[in-house]
């Protein structure tokens, strides 16, 4: 237990929760979302892909590993001016946290200083500051925090177990090691995962135990559907079943109560219904704005005729 969160949660508890009737489930996730939540308001968070390209990682659902013919153009690290233009695009249309991302395997030090600079320039526009550049020493870690770094995306992507299926040229413990040099030096956790790689329903379960079984739970818990990028080799998997990706928001909220989660990638391609039952169900915040990092996000006014429907207001 940590503060009164549970994260001792075993298998077999959560796949008895997760196999409940789906009205048991949904009820059981929205009170305990309601208990934690205004279930009326959604934090929303914009990303910018600030090195586009080019990885040397084999993630084989990314559309920016250099081993895979994707059409993803390599470009270098957008320059300081770029970055805070788009921040302020970003907080103009109602974005409270910015999202920097890099198609780096690990932070290497030239960048560090570059990112810095980012994080200090987007500070001044009152922005929450996020960033997402592969792995991250603890030094290197805490240098982020001095600057004003308030998160740091790392996700675990799926179980333990489907892992060495999606990815091979780092292991689950490299990321586990990460998260913890980032808990330690006081940043917050942004860490999830995607469905659709082609994982069972159990690895899915496992992938929510083990974020909820981190000594500290992660604040913002990112849970995207596979967009599928064609030449990757998980372009034309089977797609995920909607009410399988609700089931799997709810158990997200119901072991990690206090957390945001966050319905991410793959909006685009759901109906307004089923983000609808994903809000209901325990996600309170989404990415908002045309882009995701090479994909589309599902369109600003599109966004925010649905909130206006459901009278979800931002944070
Ligand atoms: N290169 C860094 C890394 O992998 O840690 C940071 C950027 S990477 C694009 C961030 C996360 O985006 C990945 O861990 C993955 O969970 C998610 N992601 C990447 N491509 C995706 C896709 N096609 N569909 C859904 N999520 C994706
Ligand atoms: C996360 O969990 N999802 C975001 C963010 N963290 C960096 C990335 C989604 C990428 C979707 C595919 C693309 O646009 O390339
Ligand atoms: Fe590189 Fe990140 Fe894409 Fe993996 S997910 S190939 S590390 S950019």
């Amino acid at each position: 237990m940590n503060n009164d969160i549970k994260n001792n949660w075993q298998l077999d508890e959560l796949k008895r929760i997760y196999n409940q009737p789906f009205n048991d489930l949904i009820w059981q996730s929205h009170t305990l979302h309601r208990n934690y939540h205004d279930p009326n308001k959604i934090q929303v968070s914009t990303l910018m892909s600030i090195k586009t390209g080019g990885c040397p990682e084999d993630c084989k659902y990314c559309s920016q590993s250099i081993r895979y013919k994707t059409g993803v153009e390599i470009e270098k690290t957008l320059p300081l001016n770029e970055v805070v233009k788009q921040a302020n695009e970003a907080k103009n249309q109602g974005a409270s946290r910015f999202c920097m991302g890099a198609a780096w395997r690990n932070l290497n030090d030239s960048n560090l200083k570059k990112v810095i600079e980012m994080i200090k320039e987007v500070k001044k526009l009152k922005l929450e500051t996020c960033m997402t550049l592969g792995m991250l020493t603890k030094i290197q870690a805490e240098k982020l925090k001095n600057a004003g770094l308030d998160y740091y995306n790392h996700n675990l992507d799926t179980s333990k177990e489907y892992y060495s299926q999606i990815i091979t040229t780092r292991t689950y413990e490299d990321r586990l090691k990460t998260l913890e040099n980032v808990r330690d030096v006081g940043l917050k956790v942004c860490s999830g995962g995607i469905l659709g790689l082609g994982e069972s329903i159990e690895d899915r379960i496992k992938l929510i135990k083990e974020l909820a079984s981190l000594e500290v739970q992660p604040e913002s818990v990112p849970i995207n559907m596979l967009v599928q990028i064609k030449g990757t080799p998980l372009f034309d998997s089977d797609v995920v079943d909607e009410f399988d990706f609700i089931k799997i928001i709810a158990l997200a909220r119901i072991t990690m109560p206090k957390s945001y989660i966050r319905l991410s990638a793959g909006r685009d391609t759901m109906n307004d219904q089923t983000q609808a039952l994903c809000f209901f169900a325990g996600a309170n915040s989404i990415f908002y704005g045309e882009e995701l990092l090479t994909t589309k996000n599902s369109p600003i006014n599109h966004d925010q005729d649905l909130l206006k429907k459901l009278k979800i207001d931002l944070t």
